[in-house]
């Protein structure tokens, strides 16, 4: 007989079912070392089971454990400055064509030691960990060179060895032109494609990723990135339709993109053909809100096509410096118009199939025993306050993370 933990008088959103919020008012899991050997009312517990420990919640709300899929966590400096200049008037893309913008975030960047940045990184890791996380996406795309790309991603693995979080890496050198490539940014994606087979080789990729924008990358560029990783048999997600409409989320979903994340200024055409690959829409209102944008991504449409919605951080130093996943959740609900449901579902289910993940995101028997304890009544509370983390304790992997 397996010895179990029994963590009981719980009230689920198992996400799970066919109930609104996946409901179990008076419920249980239990959990099988690192997996939810069985969740449902306590009332139906199987019988005869050898429990080793039996943790009582006094009724509190548990969650599936959160996954924030977009994030740019690792990096050097700040961008404080480019706020102050973009309040006078400056905008996002002026900064950018002007050197800014993700430029002198890489120039902090290599200028960083892997200590202070896995030091920085940590904390906003540790952060997010704070409101229920328990996994997290992590992409490069400050190093800009074999050598920096690298650095960055072994710091990203090193978080999720660290950590009581899984973390998932996406290689996301085709960010932004680095300088030594001035000019010539077709010579740079050619080196993209040549580096990505060793940082593949060394463990430090899950995914590819890439900016296809004016400012970033054309869609043709983008089309080689991802045929190099297709060869290497990585999954690709797209930076797309972010501040203009370039076809990208429709170049993606033809390689079978796990993600297109922004997509403020997807077309119909797009949203048909991201239905048709079952790739998710990350929508990210903290960018939204930070570069002070006004056209609103699709939501009605994505619905209609029955497109996964999830919700994210992107947290980065230019245009999303936030570290509070449940403030995406108010604003995914305030900006976007989701339904506190879609928003919990968003950086839930939704994100976990963003990141490839089918084992985490619900409640359920077989799945990870990722969870969250919260001080709130109810799911809709969630999306509801903000400023304010109600989040008691997180269970990862059937460990408590922070006893
Ligand atoms: N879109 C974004 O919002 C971030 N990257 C991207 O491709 C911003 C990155 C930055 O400004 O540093
Ligand atoms: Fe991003």
């Amino acid at each position: 007989m397996k010895s179990m933990h029994l963590w009981r008088n719980a009230r689920l959103a198992t996400l799970a079912g066919t109930e609104p919020w996946g409901w179990v008012e008076r419920g249980a899991l239990l959990v099988d070392g690192q997996q939810l050997h069985w969740v449902g009312a306590e009332a139906d517990l199987p019988a005869g089971l050898s429990v080793a420990e039996e943790h009582d919640l006094g009724g509190a709300l548990v969650t599936p454990g959160l996954v924030d899929c977009h994030t740019h966590l690792v990096y050097g400096g700040q961008r404080a400055r480019e706020f102050e200049l973009r309040l006078q008037g400056a905008s996002y893309e002026d900064i950018a064509r002007a050197g800014g913008g993700i430029r002198a975030t890489v120039a902090a960047t290599r200028a960083a030691s892997d200590a202070q940045l896995f030091a920085s990184a940590e904390a906003r890791a540790r952060t997010l960990m704070a409101e229920g996380v328990t996994t997290l996406e992590i992409k490069s795309g400050y190093g800009l060179s074999a050598e920096h790309e690298a650095r960055c991603l072994r710091v990203a693995r090193r978080l999720g060895r660290v950590l009581p979080l899984t973390v998932k890496t996406t290689c996301l050198s085709a960010h932004a032109l680095p300088p030594e490539f001035e000019d010539r940014a077709d010579d740079y994606v050619a080196a993209v494609c040549d580096w990505l087979p060793a940082l593949q080789a060394e463990g430090l990729v899950d995914a590819v990723d890439a900016f296809c924008e004016s400012i970033g990358f054309t869609p043709a560029q983008t089309r080689r990135v991802f045929e190099a990783a297709q060869r290497l048999g990585l999954p690709v997600k797209l930076h797309a339709e972010q501040l203009s409409d370039c076809g990208g989320a429709a170049l993606a979903a033809g390689f079978g993109a796990l993600s297109c994340d922004h997509l403020e200024h997807l077309s119909s055409d797009g949203v048909r053909a991201m239905a048709a690959a079952g790739t998710v829409a990350v929508l990210l209102p903290g960018a939204y809100y930070f570069l002070r944008e006004t056209k609103l991504p699709p939501v009605q449409a994505l619905r209609d096509a029955g497109v996964p919605i999830a919700l994210a951080s992107d947290h980065n130093p230019g245009s999303s410096p936030g570290l509070s996943l449940l403030l995406m959740l108010n604003m995914g609900c305030t900006l976007f118009r989701l339904t506190p449901e879609e928003a919990l579902r968003g950086v839930a289910v939704n994100g976990a199939r963003a990141l490839g993940l089918a084992d985490r995101g619900t409640l359920q028997t077989g799945q990870r025993a990722d969870f969250a304890v919260w001080d709130l009544e109810h799911p809709n509370e969630l999306s509801y306050w903000f400023g304010h983390n109600p989040c008691r304790r997180v269970i990862a992997g059937g460990q408590e993370t922070n006893p």
